[in-house]
């Protein structure tokens, strides 16, 4: 009787021992957090396979970020295109973030290289909590602001 006690509670020792194992490795939260990342279905925007659109006071707005899959940790060139090419008193910028998550401030400055098209370099860093969706929001000052959300590769 008491052996075969001491046997279970041995058992949940090396079981528990397995377990923080595992999960101190880092792999198993970090994919656990991608799988659970409830703001996967704020996603409105694959920047892996190419452009995203979206519409910003009457203007339609597109976002590329090369080179692709878009990855963490990587320099990154990130191109807005306002199509109409509408005047603006200063340059668009790009805050990224992630939504439901501060992240600290990541600008990317854009610069005009004609016809309503800004670019600029950045990078996205790598989240700690394993979690993926990141948030651009391009600001065009005087316009407004609109938001694409996206998975990055880790
Ligand atoms: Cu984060």
């Amino acid at each position: 009787m008491h052996g075969k006690l001491l046997a279970v509670d041995l058992l949940k020792v090396v079981l528990f021992g397995l377990l923080m194992l595992l999960f101190g490795t880092g792999w198993i939260p970090a994919d656990r957090a991608f799988a659970a990342d409830k703001y996967r279905v704020l996603i409105n925007c694959d920047l892996h396979q190419g452009d995203c659109q979206q519409t910003l006071g009457g203007h339609k707005v597109i976002l590329m970020v090369t080179p692709r899959p878009v990855t963490a940790m990587t320099d990154l060139t990130f191109r807005v295109t306002f199509e109409g090419a509408p005047a603006m008193d200063k340059p668009p910028y790009i805050d990224l973030g992630m939504p439901g998550m501060n992240m600290g401030k990541n600008q990317v400055q854009l610069k005009s290289i004609g016809n309503g098209v800004y670019q600029g370099r950045g990078v996205i860093v790598r989240c700690k909590s394993g979690r993926r969706t990141w948030r651009a929001s391009v600001t065009c000052p005087g316009i407004g602001t609109t938001d694409f959300i996206f998975d990055v590769v880790y």
